[in-house]
């Protein structure tokens, strides 16, 4: 879903990358957060994310979500280009797991800051629970569409478990 006044943007470097992505957005849309997609790489579209990035917080933008796998320097990249938090999902991969990418993800120089996330879908899940809370500082039906979800979690947990 691209919602017409989002106000945090997803940014993945590949549409390969959405299978995971998705599920970053399908929790904001849950939680009634507006958000758009959009792939853009920092090595093959760098003009594409150096737009999108300087122009994020004068479309309202407050959060921004970036998934990316191998040399995954599409957070990093963001973030040198706006002070809006940027949250780093690193993708599963052939090499290492992808703990490769979550390494290149967390080791940013000091000054310009990426909030990385684990690998690939409960990282993805997690950068949507993350970006929630931090509008909700600011937005009480986030606020309160955030602590109904933690509740109706915490109700599903049965406390026995079964065979299947
Ligand atoms: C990264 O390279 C992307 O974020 C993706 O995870 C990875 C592979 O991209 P594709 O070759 O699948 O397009 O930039």
């Amino acid at each position: 879903m691209n919602a017409s006044n989002p106000v945090v943007g997803i940014i993945m470097g590949s549409q390969s990358d959405w299978k995971v992505m998705k599920f970053a957005a399908e929790h904001l849309e849950a939680l009634g957060i507006a958000c758009e997609s959009k792939i853009m790489s920092a090595h093959r579209t760098p003009e594409r994310l150096e737009a999108y990035a300087r122009g994020a917080r004068a479309r309202g933008l407050k959060v921004i979500i970036a998934g990316a796998g191998m040399a995954a320097a599409l957070p990093g990249s963001a973030a040198a280009l706006t002070a809006l938090p940027v949250l780093g999902v690193p993708m599963e991969g052939k090499m290492m797991g992808g703990l490769d990418a979550m390494l290149a993800m967390t080791q940013m120089p000091g000054g310009v800051p990426v909030g990385t996330l684990g690998l690939g879908k409960a990282g993805a899940v997690n950068a949507a629970l993350l970006a929630a809370a931090i509008i909700a500082l600011f937005d009480d039906d986030a606020a309160k569409a955030l602590d109904s979800f933690r509740a109706e979690q915490t109700a599903a947990v049965p406390e026995v478990p079964t065979d299947d």
